[in-house]
């Protein structure tokens, strides 16, 4: 069985996503980081700079264990375990799944993440933060949108490339900036949420 540790952030989530979508058995193992638990030695070992989420798959290549930590790494791995088409196994495909997985995962959420400490929840006031992330934060929006304009999903078919832009369009998108500009990122945001699996990934573990 997978164990996937796991804390209710936006890149965790996106883990649980792939999780839920890949249909494959796991238990979730909270990592409580407002708690500190990501420092803890055993688990150090599995996530060398302390950040959750990872997993651990004790049926790994070959039968190995292997442990795994990096949201980006888990969605590939799992997404192509899973053989569901979510990390596509045709290589012309899997360039277009790569170029936006890694958007996703380095750029977007990273950037999103900045927004979320400057605009969202830091307790001092800093105008030239807010300022410049929430432009860095819409300039992406838009980019997303004018490529879902000609594009059902980011990357052909539904992929672990669009769940590694969901959660923060999620979080950040909907809930901070709102989609009324981004009408093309709100259609595949709706059709994202409406899926059982991340309805049950967001739901309680
Ligand atoms: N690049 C990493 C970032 C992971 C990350 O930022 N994790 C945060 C929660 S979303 C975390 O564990 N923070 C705890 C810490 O830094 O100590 C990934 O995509 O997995």
């Amino acid at each position: 069985m997978i164990e996937l540790y796991f804390w209710t952030t936006d890149n965790g989530y996106k883990a649980r996503q792939c999780m839920e979508e890949s249909g494959l058995p796991y238990v979730v193992k909270p990592v409580n980081i407002r708690n500190k638990e990501q420092f803890a030695p055993e688990y150090l070992k599995i996530s060398p700079g302390h950040k959750i989420p990872a997993i651990v798959d004790p049926n790994g290549p070959g039968g190995n264990r292997i442990t795994l930590c990096e949201s980006g790494a888990i969605l590939k791995y799992i997404g192509a375990k899973s053989g569901k088409g979510l990390y596509p196994s045709d290589p012309l495909q899997q360039i277009k799944v790569d170029q936006w997985l890694f958007w996703g995962s380095a750029t977007f959420t990273t950037l999103a993440q900045q927004f979320g400490h400057f605009v969202v929840r830091w307790d001092q006031d800093v105008p030239k933060g807010k300022e410049w992330y929430t432009g860095v934060l819409k300039d992406m929006l838009g980019t997303l949108d004018r490529h879902l304009a000609d594009n059902e999903y980011v990357a052909g078919a539904y992929s672990v490339a669009d769940i590694s832009m969901y959660p923060d369009t999620h979080l950040h998108g909907v809930n901070d900036i709102g989609l009324d500009a981004y009408p093309n990122v709100k259609r595949w945001h709706d059709a994202i949420a409406a899926r059982p699996a991340v309805q049950k990934a967001w739901g309680p573990y």
